[in-house]
């Protein structure tokens, strides 16, 4: 992996895994709508619209892996989703097959299957439950995946990810949380595991509230090494400070699955 593309490179997550990634790869192109701050030595910025096809075939030109961060990153109207995770994303698997790319890392999300119970432990390989159109459109953009490795031969890693950051922000996130340097780890795998094809995991630190059987990654050589219970006061002082969600609460996907529910509670609060 000599240069290295990353779509959505001004985002919080961009932001976080930037550092990690540009002390590890010669060459990182940095793609966005705004331009991210303070390029590194090895960093080109190449402005790019995923709408734009022609704009996503010029970033991925001359590209060994791309780490695909981009897009709409929570719920939000169709159209807005539409544009950027559906129409977006399959510029962006499209372009690298035409480019000749060798991997995609796609940053899925646990919104992919948000409508499991916190009670009920998963694997990567359930069925999808997502909670949101956000969730579709992940599912969709891991169908790209699994399609373009199958079809013709790109490498592909779908992580679904929980929630970046230097530590878990409340209940919920202590059992979702992944520390920046674990998510540079499962990139890392993605972009250069001999074995990979095609693979979904999880995207979360060494959680002993998780919700996920993440087998495949650890099978991969992931090794997690942020504990989400270092934080555990300052979570729950957190989550303190939140309202109750019946729904939410009852759901791996929080919020999202609360957002404009009116479906069956039967079982939920029984
Ligand atoms: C996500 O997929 C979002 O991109 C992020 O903003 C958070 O909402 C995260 O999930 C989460 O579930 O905490």
């Amino acid at each position: 992996m000599k240069r290295v593309l990353m779509t959505g490179a001004a985002g919080s997550v961009g932001g976080m895994v930037r550092p990690l990634l540009t002390a590890v790869y010669p060459e990182i192109v940095l793609s966005d709508v705004k331009e991210p701050q303070s390029l590194r030595p090895n960093e080109t910025f190449i402005p790019a619209e995923l709408t734009d096809m022609a704009g996503v075939e010029r970033v991925c030109e001359g590209v060994d892996g791309v780490v695909h961060l981009g897009g709409y990153s929570v719920e939000g109207p169709w159209e807005s989703i539409l544009q950027s995770n559906i129409i977006g994303c399959y510029h962006l698997f499209e372009a690298a097959r035409r480019k000749g790319v060798r991997r995609v890392v796609f940053a899925s999300s646990n919104h992919a299957v948000g409508f499991y119970p916190r009670a009920q432990r998963i694997g990567a390989d359930v069925v999808p439950r997502p909670d949101s159109r956000y969730g579709v459109s992940k599912l969709f953009g891991e169908g790209l995946g699994s399609l373009y490795a199958d079809k013709h031969g790109l490498r592909v890693l779908s992580l679904r990810i929980g929630n970046v950051g230097e530590r878990p922000l409340d209940k919920r996130r202590l059992s979702i949380w992944i520390k920046p340097g674990d998510l540079v780890q499962l990139i890392r795998i993605g972009l250069e595991h001999s074995d990979l094809r095609y693979e979904v995991m999880y995207g979360a630190s060494l959680n002993e509230r998780s919700w996920w059987d993440n087998s495949v990654a650890y099978r991969y050589g992931y090794r997690p090494t942020g504990r989400a219970e270092d934080f555990r006061d300052h979570a729950l002082a957190e989550q303190a400070k939140l309202p109750p969600d019946p729904v939410g609460d009852y759901f791996q996907g929080g919020t999202f699955c609360a957002m404009e529910f009116d479906g069956d509670t039967d079982g939920i609060w029984s």
